[in-house]
């Protein structure tokens, strides 16, 4: 399985985000990047650079004018005399208008993202834009024939959805992902999201459509983030009732009841029959992960990735979270690995 990387990631570095009610640097760090790499390498995974993907691809899945602010916003900052890193302090909650988009940068960063753990620093677009394009270049290298790849993206993608940001995401690598594989052969393309946090932009992204499934096992949304979405009766609407699959579990999971739910995954991507998969691969279900409170152990990731080979499918794996940086590299090359191993294709 070769491996796409991109050193522009390191670009989206020096972010501060709110934490308990405390600034503290981001969790999401380019370290992390650095101990999936060396594992990686270590174990002898072939690294690849993305390709050039042209930027419109990137509305396959984004709004223009979203896309356009991303580009743009850290400019409109630097242009008000300010520097360091930009968050928002102002949202359009209930009671207040939405279909008014300031045209101040304070405002539009309001309207544009969701949380306060989000910073956009004077490299985030050309990180985010680069993640996306390891995203993309991995779901060509399995259209054109590979049986997997994985995209190293960072930042991550699962919370940004159609026209916002949020939860260190800013573009989402996997829905632009999927978007490639059935931009290119793909009838049927099924999400599955093991990251520890709901994927709720990929639901977002994919809520009506009836050609991508969105499967997520998660800690449940009324004492984890994204707090807002990714309960269980969360299934679909309009054509794509039914195309949305939460499974959210309690604080304190561990592999015996997270295995249960995850074949209760693998048995509805089986039903949907789809003819590739997309895993968002994040491992902040790790037992030692400082913002998270699920308890998976090392081992256990190879026993995930046993697992992610029994639909064999062709698989795209694209980087999420997980922050326990000296555990990372060994819990990614853990599922990759094994997956490997078992996988039939
Ligand atoms: C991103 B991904 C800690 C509170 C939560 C946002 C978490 C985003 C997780 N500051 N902050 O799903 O791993
Ligand atoms: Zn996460």
């Amino acid at each position: 399985m070769q491996v796409v990387h991109s050193p522009q990631h390191a670009l989206h570095d020096g972010g501060v985000e709110l934490h308990r009610g405390e600034m503290v640097p981001s969790f999401e760090s380019p370290e992390r990047v650095h101990f999936i790499l060396a594992e990686l390498e270590r174990t002898g995974f072939a690294v690849v650079p993305p390709r050039d993907v042209p930027q419109d691809r990137l509305m396959r899945v984004h709004e223009p004018a979203f896309v356009e602010f991303l580009q743009g916003a850290y400019a409109r900052w630097t242009a008000q005399g300010r520097d360091g890193s930009m968050l928002p302090s102002g949202f359009p909650a209930r009671g207040l208008r939405r279909d008014r988009r300031p045209s101040g940068i304070h405002g539009a960063m309001g309207w544009y993202s969701f949380d306060a753990s989000t910073p956009i620093v004077a490299g985030t677009w050309d990180a985010a834009f680069a993640a996306a394009r390891c995203a993309m270049t991995a779901a060509a290298l399995v259209s054109e024939g590979a049986a997997a790849a994985y995209a190293l993206c960072r930042p991550p993608g699962h919370h940004a959805g159609t026209s916002f940001y949020g939860g260190y995401c800013y573009l989402n690598n996997a829905a632009l992902a999927a978007q490639y594989l059935r931009d290119h052969g793909s009838k049927r393309v099924a999400v599955l999201d093991v990251d520890y946090h709901h994927g709720n932009g990929t639901q977002e992204i994919f809520w009506e459509r009836d050609d991508v499934l969105f499967v997520s096992l998660h800690a449940t949304p009324e004492s984890e983030y994204p707090y807002f979405l990714g309960y269980a009766d969360e299934r679909g609407a309009g054509r794509g009732e039914g195309c949305t699959l939460n499974l959210p579990l309690p604080l304190g999971t561990a592999w015996p009841e997270y295995r249960a739910a995850l074949d209760v995954a693998l048995e509805a991507i089986g039903r949907f029959a789809p003819d590739a998969l997309i895993v968002s691969l994040g491992v902040d279900t790790f037992e030692a992960d400082p913002i998270s409170a699920f308890r998976l152990q090392r081992a256990d990731y190879a026993r995930m990735g046993a697992c992610l080979a029994v639909p064999g499918l062709p698989t795209v794996f694209v980087q999420e979270g997980g922050y326990a940086v000296a555990e990372i590299g060994a819990n990614v090359a853990g599922v990759l690995g094994e997956f490997s191993a078992c996988n039939t294709l």
